[in-house]
């Protein structure tokens, strides 16, 4: 963690964090939820759990008998605040126990809980996310969570200290960028709306207006009928773009860098989150290779005699063996460059290029997390491309006008933020790792 909470301040609750205690330190007040309640007769051990982990508190019979009695009545997820000595004991989480001298039930908790919260019990996802309120209590999916804060703290980190301006484009749209049949239509007053699928046009259009260089870690919404694990309908998508590139090199140095620092920083600042976790984060530290999309091909169908149904783009299986190949490697992160028929706003068909469009992926740990590329500056150029790919262009002509003023080479990508924590995190669906996810079935909590 990036350091403690100041859970000391002399408006709040007096308490300190289970893991500021220490043994023969004097009294201290801890707050938390019981985690667990273990009864051995003259004996109750309560586990209490806060933010920063569990901590054993120790109520004996003869030795605080009013104390103990009150005890009888706790229940699991009670709120409590609990003053006492700590003692060291080698049975104890942490290695600490806390003798009580104060016990306070602050809020009790309805019994019997939905779901375990102490206790390892195999329930399925679609349960887990029924009850998501409590399954967020669990150490290891806040774990999931504090681990993302840490990840997305250190990804703006960088992103502030290169001089990017954070942007805010907006939610409501009238139509979008990357394909009419993934969008959500909202009625706007008396008007059909649609929500964002993506910043890109507002993103270039920030490039013609001379911004240089943007971020925004914002939310995309896609309307896409999925059952996979790596798809939702609310995404959290970290967008970048920057202008005056050479080409889109400039902005795979910028994607790769990047990251490079939220993993270090995820490596050595949730070092706790990583162990509940039980995950041996390796920071790419050497360049990512970056084969071009016939390489690609090439591999899959030299190694593993894969094929992709769709010749003009990578599979999930294709990006899965991918990974695997470039694992191997001791590469988890790899770029994929330049597929052919791109949408209209990526750089294609350039003269002296060896690829069909300057678009690409990065794939980590065998996943798509981003893509990106060098846009079409050029707006006669570009309008050609829509008009071959029948796009409408009246649809776009705010965009289409914007770039028309004087625009400078440009690119950019857009990092989907929950595939990135579901493969930093190592969880087996996407859903893990988002608070309250949306799928086509999933609209609350
Ligand atoms: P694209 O549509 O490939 O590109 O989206 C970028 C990244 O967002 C994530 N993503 C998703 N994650 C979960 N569920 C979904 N339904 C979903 N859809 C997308 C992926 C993907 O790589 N405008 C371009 C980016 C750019 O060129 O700047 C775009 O949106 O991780």
């Amino acid at each position: 963690m990036r350091g403690q909470l100041d859970v000391t301040h002399t408006y709040m609750i007096d308490r300190i964090h289970t893991s500021q205690v220490e043994a023969d330190a004097g009294s201290v007040a801890i707050a938390g939820h019981v985690h667990e309640i273990r009864d051995l007769g003259g004996l109750v051990f309560l586990i209490v759990r806060d933010r920063e982990g569990l901590i054993q508190v120790v109520f004996k019979e003869e030795r605080e008998p009013e104390l103990f009695e009150a005890v009888q009545d706790v229940g699991s997820e009670d709120v409590v605040r609990i003053v006492g000595e700590p003692v060291e004991s080698d049975q104890a989480p942490g290695g600490v126990e806390i003798a009580p001298t104060e016990y306070e039930v602050i809020d009790e908790a309805d019994s019997p809980l939905p779901l375990e919260i102490s206790k390892d019990v195999d329930v399925d996802l679609s349960t887990r996310l029924d009850n998501r309120a409590l399954d967020l209590r669990k150490p290891e999916v806040l774990s999931v969570f504090t681990l993302r804060s840490e990840l997305m703290t250190a990804m703006e980190e960088w992103f502030e200290a290169e001089e990017f301006v954070d942007i805010k484009t907006p939610r409501i749209s009238k139509g979008g960028a990357e394909g009419g049949a993934e969008l959500f239509p909202i009625l706007y007053y008396d008007k059909d709306a649609f929500l964002s699928q993506s910043p890109q046009l507002y993103k270039q259009m920030l490039m013609a207006a001379g911004y240089e260089a943007v971020y925004e870690n914002g939310t995309a919404f896609r309307a896409e009928d999925f059952a996979t694990s790596r798809h939702v309908s609310e995404i959290a998508m970290f967008d970048v773009e920057l202008a005056y590139i050479e080409d889109h090199h400039d902005v795979m140095d910028v994607q790769e860098e990047s990251l490079r620092h939220a993993l270090r920083a995820a490596a050595e600042n949730a070092e706790r989150e990583l162990d509940v976790l039980d995950v041996d984060l390796q920071v790419p530290e050497e360049d990512f290779p970056r084969i071009t999309f016939d390489e690609a091909l090439d591999i899959l169908e030299t190694e593993y005699g894969h094929f992709p149904d769709d010749p003009t783009d990578l599979d999930t299986k294709g990006e899965k063996l991918l990974g695997e190949y470039f694992e191997e490697q001791g590469h988890p992160a790899f770029f994929v460059v330049g597929y052919p028929d791109e949408k209209f706003y990526y750089m294609q068909d350039v003269e002296g290029d060896d690829v069909a469009s300057r678009k690409f992926d990065l794939i980590y740990k065998g996943q798509e997390l981003s893509s990106g590329g060098q846009r079409e500056h050029d707006v006669e150029r570009m309008v050609e491309v829509m008009e071959e790919q029948g796009v409408e262009t009246a649809n776009f002509e705010f965009y289409i006008e914007a770039l028309s003023f004087g625009t400078p080479p440009h690119g950019g990508y857009g990092l989907g933020i929950d595939r990135l924590v579901q493969k930093v995190a190592e969880l087996d669906n996407i859903k893990e790792a988002i608070m309250f996810p949306r799928d086509p079935n999933r609209l609350e909590p």
